[in-house]
């Protein structure tokens, strides 16, 4: 079966009046933003509509508890003085510790702003508009209440024409709260009740006064331009497009008006125009009109191959001619299809969509960003190679659609329905439901006319405190609601939500069944995979549970359990800290709610993953999380305080991290050669692999000017193995020839030792400088065994258990199981170090030998025996010669696993150890 968003043909075209109109929910709550929203028309005749932007001279304070700041008697002459878009909070990126510059505070903050709007026709009418303010706003005009929009992330407008003084001076205030949601805060009731994300408070998106004429193309419909175009019927000969308009009439007297539709292309020529009457209209009345236009051979909209717009204009004149309202909106002519086999269609044309997520913040700024910052992140995109974009987990700012239009990206739109509908659990309370809905509203129609938008998304991981929890997950209702809305307002979009927990993953238990996730715990206990049309999977196998290789086989059944289902993964991701290195991502456990995060594990985790998903031709998408760092109060992680760094670029945008040169090479065509490790610069082993990613199919590697020889590539990487550094800096260079042009990379890496001197932390995979200034290198040159902590590695620092040892943190970290480490070393004699603790056995469950190039150096060694108890360091030193450039030490078990904690290799010189 093939689930398919194509629109069903059928044409007509109405034109209703009506007595006025509740048209928006919320009392005052006006609708919309249009693109064309006031500047000159072509014909230079004057501006149907005057806008004027309100992003100077605002008075700011935040504070709660202030009482009659909406009065014109109120003092603000000490307070700040701020452009919007503002924010006052800060977050993110300052370090490993919040930074005194940060402010995490949730609360109300104040805006009062003095204006004087722009001369205009008697019985203009005057509307505010904010493309956001976070979380709710209330709105005073002169100090008479306008009203209050809650959700942070939509356009709202309030009829403001009653309230203004036209000729004089205004005082316009606004109080945003972005209060942390809670029962009994301001926010309980509004969307969305938690998430890993932070919520800036203030108005961070542009305000403006738009004056319009009395009769005007709808302002108050859920913030939408009023005109809205859809695709009827596209064939290679002609393509039948519907043009919905909202005409409004607030002049106090009847209206007959001419509506009209023109379709232009993109160099500006109508391909197609009708021209309506309506009315009379009476005072009040909102029209609501279609016309149904053909274009011959359409021109279609191909994502990035090709993103073609047309533009649908609506004029509305007076009788006479008189031009009274005019909306300019793009309009994209193309068909969608998922197939739960098949995976998405573009315009019948096959597409593994090549996803990205990406959050709105950026660092001091927060949410409160310019156009050129979208730019910049969609150029980021572009650069990628991505094809589609998850905008999570809220409504974006118009720029962001439109971007996505013009470079041809398909968009994931989604509500902030994210974590949980109740805070008991329970299902979501009317109110809760009410404003769900609305922010559905709100997103589908200021943003319907984007031909980018391929899905609305009506949630993300709803049941995961539920899960968490083991409460009740009573999602169900509110989910189906939002879908049959969705449905219903835009007949032409699938919907789809982010799926976490669909099999249950608690309780954590032994004796609990082990899922289709690979993860022990129960079964669903509300299903909600199938409500939506489609679904994607959030899943993090081998960053938050699991193991890399269970993401491919928990796909295939998934599929398998929904096989009428098109299915995506809709996040997948692995922390990266700048800072925070590993020889050897495989060496040890990671702390996913901690420190550090190798880059190199965001590396490997993407490899690993990337390959899973690419392999599965029934998945019609792949987003990966993050394309950018982002801010999250809750994270403590990598080398940062209050960042959740999955991003493939840094939060800041100065830095694409490793892993997205990965992706570049398998998602782009651009010649892209990177040779990987560029910030690990200081390295701890002379002999290692080099990696490069590129799309090319061979490369070649120099060290310091001396020949490796050529590799070939696949997958985008490219590897050498076994290279060697000599003491010092090495300069690196990689050359290839990818299609035609030469293209190269190169770095520089110091190894601050000697070839002869190799020292290991088993089972870590970040290394550590020891007590006495000896570098451990992370673990490396193993072959089998686990990488395993002391303790766990989520174990808060006040419960860490300590290792009796003159240096515990060395001998925190082991490898277990029966392994073996094959170290590169120049031939010669070395005293090997072998260092040892016992983490939970007693004495006699675990026996091993240890052998050196095939001699036993250690028999039925017991390691509780020897230390004189468990968690006890002990060291076992001896001689060994080096053959064939490498030491080769075997760890056999005899009872139970073999382990070790430690490795030091120091040459021997005249029966002497060197350091
Ligand atoms: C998720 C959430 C997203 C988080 C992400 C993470 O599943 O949907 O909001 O940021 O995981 O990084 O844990």
């Amino acid at each position: 079966m093939c689930v398919s968003a194509r629109a069903t043909v059928f044409a007509f075209v109405v034109s209703i009046a009506t007595q006025a109109i509740a048209v928006s929910p919320g009392a005052g709550l006006l609708a919309v933003a249009g693109k064309d929203t006031g500047a000159a028309s072509p014909g230079g005749e004057a501006a149907p509509r005057a806008v004027m932007s309100l992003s100077t001279g605002w008075r700011f304070k935040q504070a709660s508890g202030l009482s009659g700041v909406e009065g014109a008697q109120f003092d603000d002459s000490q307070w700040s003085e701020v452009t919007v878009p503002h924010t006052w909070n800060r977050l993110g990126n300052e370090g490993t510790e919040r930074s005194p510059q940060s402010n995490s505070v949730q609360g109300t903050g104040w805006y009062r702003l003095r204006f004087k709007p722009p001369a205009a026709v008697p019985g203009s009418r005057y509307f505010l508009q904010f493309d956001a303010v976070s979380t709710i706003a209330d709105v005073w005009l002169n100090g008479r209440y306008l009203g209050r929009h809650e959700g942070a992330f939509a356009r709202f407008r309030f009829d403001a024409s009653a309230a203004i003084n036209s000729t004089g001076d205004n005082l316009l205030v606004v109080r945003a709260d972005n209060s942390r949601p809670q029962p009994g805060a301001a926010t309980q009731n509004v969307i969305p009740l938690s998430g890993d994300f932070f919520m800036f408070g203030g108005i961070y998106r542009s305000a403006a006064l738009i004056v319009t004429q009395p009769v005007h193309l709808d302002m108050l419909d859920f913030g939408g331009p009023g005109v809205y175009g859809r695709a009827l019927a596209i064939q290679p000969g002609t393509a039948t497009v519907q043009v919905t308009s909202r005409v409004v009439n607030n002049a106090s007297s009847p209206q007959r008006l001419r509506v009209e539709t023109a379709i232009t292309a993109a160099d500006g020529s109508v391909v197609a125009s009708s021209t309506a009457a309506a009315g009379p209209m009476t005072p009040g009345a909102v029209s609501v009109l279609q016309s149904n236009l053909d274009i011959a051979n359409p021109h279609l909209w191909q994502g990035v191959r090709d993103p073609y717009l047309y533009r649908t204009v609506v004029t509305v004149r007076s009788v006479q001619g008189v031009e009274l309202d005019r909306m300019t909106q793009p309009l994209g002519l193309r068909t969608l299809q998922f197939d739960p086999n098949k995976g998405f269609f573009l315009n019948g044309e096959h597409q593994y969509l090549k996803g990205v997520a990406m959050h709105q913040d950026r660092p001091v700024k927060g949410w409160a960003v310019s156009d050129q910052e979208d730019e910049e992140d969609f150029a980021i995109l572009a650069d990628m190679g991505a094809t589609a974009v998850r905008l999570a987990h809220y409504q974006h700012d118009q720029r962001s659609y439109e971007l996505a239009d013009s470079a041809g990206i398909v968009v994931w739109a989604e509500i902030p329905l994210v974590n949980k509908v109740s805070f008991d659990g329970s299902a979501a309370n009317a109110a809760l439901a009410a404003n769900a809905r609305q922010q559905l509203l709100e997103l589908i129609q200021q943003n319907r006319n984007h031909p980018s938008i391929a899905l609305w998304s009506i949630a993300n991981e709803v049941d995961l405190t539920a899960t968490q929890t083991q409460g009740p997950s009573r999602p169900t209702a509110l989910l189906k609601s939002l879908k049959e809305l969705a449905r219903s307002q835009d007949p032409d979009r699938l919907t789809t939500f982010a799926d976490c927990c669909e099999v249950a993953l608690a309780p954590r238990t032994a004796e609990g069944p082990r899922t289709a996730d690979g993860v022990p715990g129960t079964a669903p206990r509300d299903p909600i995979v199938g409500i939506a049309d489609t679904v994607g999977y959030n899943r993090y196998f081998g960053w938050y549970y699991g193991h890399f290789g269970d993401f491919g086989p928990m796909l295939d059944q998934a599929h398998e359990r929904h096989p009428q289902l098109p299915i995506c993964v809709s996040e997948y991701g692995a922390g990266a800290a700048l800072t925070q290195h590993s020889d050897d991502p495989t060496g040890g456990p990671i702390n996913p709610h901690g420190r550090p995060h190798p880059e190199e594990m965001q590396n490997l985790y993407h490899e690993r993953s990337w390959d899973a998903l690419r392999q599965r031709p029934y998945l019609w998408g792949a987003f990966i999380w993050n394309l950018f760092d982002f801010a999250s109060d809750s994270r403590q992680e990598g080398d940062l305080t209050d960042i959740n760094e999955k991003g493939l670029v840094s939060y800041d945008r100065r830095i694409r991290k490793d892993t997205f040169y990965f992706y570049r090479a398998n998602w782009s065509t651009q010649p892209t050669l990177h040779l990987v490790g560029r910030r690990h610069v200081d390295r701890p082993y002379a002999v290692l692999d080099v990696k490069a990613y590129s799309n090319a199919t061979r490369a070649n590697l120099t060290v310091n000017g001396t020949e490796q020889g050529a590799t070939s590539c696949s997958g985008g990487i490219c590897m050498w193995h076994a290279i060697h550094l000599q003491p010092g800096s090495n300069e690196l260079r990689v050359t290839a020839d990818i299609g035609g042009t030469a293209v190269s990379d190169s770095l520089q890496w110091t190894l601050a030792g000697t070839p002869s001197v190799v020292r290991i932390k088993a089972g870590d995979i970040s290394g550590y400088v020891s007590a006495d200034r000896q570098r451990y290198g992370s673990d490396m040159y193993f072959s089998g065994g686990e990488g395993k902590g002391v303790n766990r590695p989520d174990i808060p620092d006040d419960k860490r258990i300590e290792v009796a040892a003159s240096d515990p943190r060395l001998y925190d970290s082991f490898r277990e199981g029966e392994f073996s480490y094959r170290v590169p070393v120049p031939d010669g004699r070395y005293q090997v170090t072998l260092k040892f603790e016992e983490p939970a056995a007693a004495a006699g469950e675990r026996v091993f030998d240890v052998l050196v190039n095939g001699k036993a150096v250690l028999k039925r060694f017991d390691i509780v025996a020897a230390a004189g108890g468990k968690l006890r360091a002990v060291d076992k030193t001896f001689q060994a010669k080096a053959q064939e450039g490498a030491l080769f030490i075997e760890f056999r078990p005899v009872k139970g696993h073999a382990l070790v904690a430690a490795l030091s290799i120091v040459p021997v010189a005249d029966g002497r150890a060197s350091r």
